[in-house]
């Protein structure tokens, strides 16, 4: 009898405690379906999430979990990866669909549950089937323990810019012609910074994002490069950078005037809004491979609006380092040691021969 009234108490306990868990973890409703956007002057169906392009941002601190129910209302299966949380010990709704979970099909829904635990700064999610991530997804921005600061003087504001890219075509028409064909896909028309082109297209001045600052404050930007496959350089006209963190862990600080971003990472860097107020453009571009390839050559901007009382430049200022970021800068030709590269490669190779 004192057996069973104890496992009576475990198991109250238990129940108690998972319930109290369950009522402290945060829950989000994502609805995938299709919606109507127009970009470039023409106007498509796109899968979203609850209808925005991009989808919602997340936000959670560190070491939290929280819960996704996904009501699949897209007419292709589908899962939501959370790109970059470790999901320790928990990878069964990480989202990759036939590996570690079932894909959710039409009409179905699923709660995935997301672990962080030492991730801190910005991550992102996407679906996880075909080329469904080149509209789905969103940014998850985790931020330090309650009561814990960044090892930086918190920002005036944060803001989540996200560099995309836009086909005018569907995105499945296009997905399943490179695949029937083997070949390449079509390069895109257009990229995109949180979903809009920006003002060096046509039909997309009216709706290039901006971001409104004070001078003298600094901001933060938490860049994602959800591109399907190429590399970014993105910059502000007239302003340094100073990246302070990227794939949710902080980094070294370093400054420059413009950064180079790979496919699936985000990097979280410092504006200071410390120019004559104007409006200034920030651009995104795509890296050259090389010159045999095509690629999308055009420029994606949003624009930095300093407050308060001035003849904006028309058109905005454009980062100065702008024509030199198609390719990527030089090797030093000396290293830190002193010695040039070419020499260090030659002692390489030298202490391989058998003595
Ligand atoms: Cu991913």
């Amino acid at each position: 009898m004192k057996k069973l009234f104890f496992i009576f108490h475990i198991l109250c306990f238990l129940l108690l405690n998972g319930f109290l868990h369950a009522q402290t973890m945060n829950r989000y409703r994502f609805e995938v379906k299709e919606a109507q956007y127009t970009r470039l002057c023409s106007t498509k169906n796109i899968l979203t999430v609850n209808g925005s392009f991009p989808g919602p941002t997340l936000y959670a601190r560190r070491g939290e979990s929280f819960i996704v129910d996904v009501f699949n209302q897209g007419s292709y299966n589908i899962t939501i990866h959370w790109h970059g949380v470790k999901m320790l010990r928990y990878p069964w709704t990480d989202g990759p669909e036939y590996i570690t979970q079932c894909p959710i099909p039409p009409g179905g829904n699923f709660s995935q549950k997301v672990v962080l635990s030492t991730e801190e700064g910005t991550l992102w999610w996407h679906a996880h089937s075909n080329w469904t991530r080149a509209t789905v997804h969103g940014a998850i921005v985790i931020y330090p323990f309650l009561n814990m600061s960044y090892p930086f003087p918190k920002p005036q504001a944060e803001f989540p810019i996200i560099i995309g890219e836009w086909w005018k075509v569907d995105i499945q028409t296009l997905y399943y012609a490179f695949l029937r064909t083997g070949g390449d896909p079509n390069t895109s028309d257009a990229l995109t910074i949180n979903g809009q082109p920006g003002d060096l297209y046509n039909c997309s001045s009216q709706d290039t994002f901006k971001i409104a600052v004070d001078k003298g404050k600094t901001y933060m930007l938490r860049i994602i490069n959800v591109m399907m496959q190429e590399l970014a350089f993105f910059g502000v006209a007239g302003h340094n950078l100073t990246v302070v963190g990227t794939d949710a862990a902080y980094t070294k600080q370093f400054t420059s005037s413009y950064i180079a971003i790979s496919p699936g990472q985000t990097m979280d860097v410092l504006l200071s809004a410390n120019q004559n107020p104007d409006n200034y453009y920030m651009a995104a571009k795509v890296l050259e491979s090389t010159p045999f390839i095509g690629y999308d050559n055009t420029t994606t901007t949003a624009i930095v609006q300093y407050n308060g009382n001035y003849t904006p430049s028309v058109p905005p200022p454009s980062p100065a380092s702008l024509a030199t970021m198609i390719r990527m800068p030089k090797p030093p030709s000396q290293d830190v040691c002193g010695a040039s590269r070419t020499n260090l490669i030659l002692f390489h190779l030298k202490s391989l021969v058998p003595m």
